[in-house]
């Protein structure tokens, strides 16, 4: 018998993926339009800016039941007028599909909303965990002035369901005010 070396890695300090499975994509603001409140901010600003990346770890084919995937989420500080740098968020397809996240590093808010319209939001610090239950759209948030970088792992069959998020958005946001970072109702 003959022990294999470890070909896929993944850096504990930074959440870095590398080998065979790791796949790297960039989110640029031009393809986040609608999903900043302010259209003026954001029509004023550089479509070119990016606003995060993520590296996701798939060792089977999406759509796989039972296997999973690992990613790292890495957005970037910045602000639409006073709304802060975050993901476009989702559902899942197959919605009982739970997630985990975790912090890495920097500071932000993982934002859940549940299929009657109803936030919650958690603070996301490095060391943080957070267990994202079934049917629970999610999204991250940066209100800091470095890289927010977060883990996950999630089911390889549960899919990205953007289309409700892209229609009506989060019932809430973050917004910046003085300074400091406040979560409103925004419906
Ligand atoms: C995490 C996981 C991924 C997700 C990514 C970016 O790494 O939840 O499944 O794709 O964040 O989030 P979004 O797809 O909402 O842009
Ligand atoms: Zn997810």
């Amino acid at each position: 018998m003959t022990m294999k070396k470890a070909t896929e890695r993944y850096d504990l300090q930074t959440g870095e993926l590398s080998g065979e499975y790791a796949s790297h994509s960039r989110k640029k603001l031009s393809q986040l339009k609608g999903v900043f409140a302010d259209g003026t901010a954001f029509a004023a600003m550089d479509g070119e800016q990016l606003v995060y990346e993520v590296s996701a770890h798939m060792a089977v084919k999406e759509g796989t039941p039972g296997g999973l995937f690992f990613g790292t989420s890495t957005i970037h500080p910045g602000r639409v007028g006073n709304e802060y740098f975050m993901t476009k968020g989702h559902f899942h397809n197959k919605r009982e599909c739970a997630e985990y996240y975790w912090g890495i590093s920097g500071e932000g808010v993982l934002l859940l909303m549940d299929e009657n319209r109803r936030c919650t939001a958690e603070q996301v610090q490095p060391g943080s965990l957070h267990y994202i239950g079934g049917y629970l759209a999610h999204r991250l948030i940066n209100t800091g002035e470095s890289d927010l970088v977060v883990g996950a792992c999630w089911g390889s069959d549960a899919g990205h369901d953007y289309g409700s998020i892209e229609t009506a958005g989060f019932s809430a946001r973050v917004l910046c005010e003085n300074g400091k970072a406040v979560l409103k109702e925004s419906h």
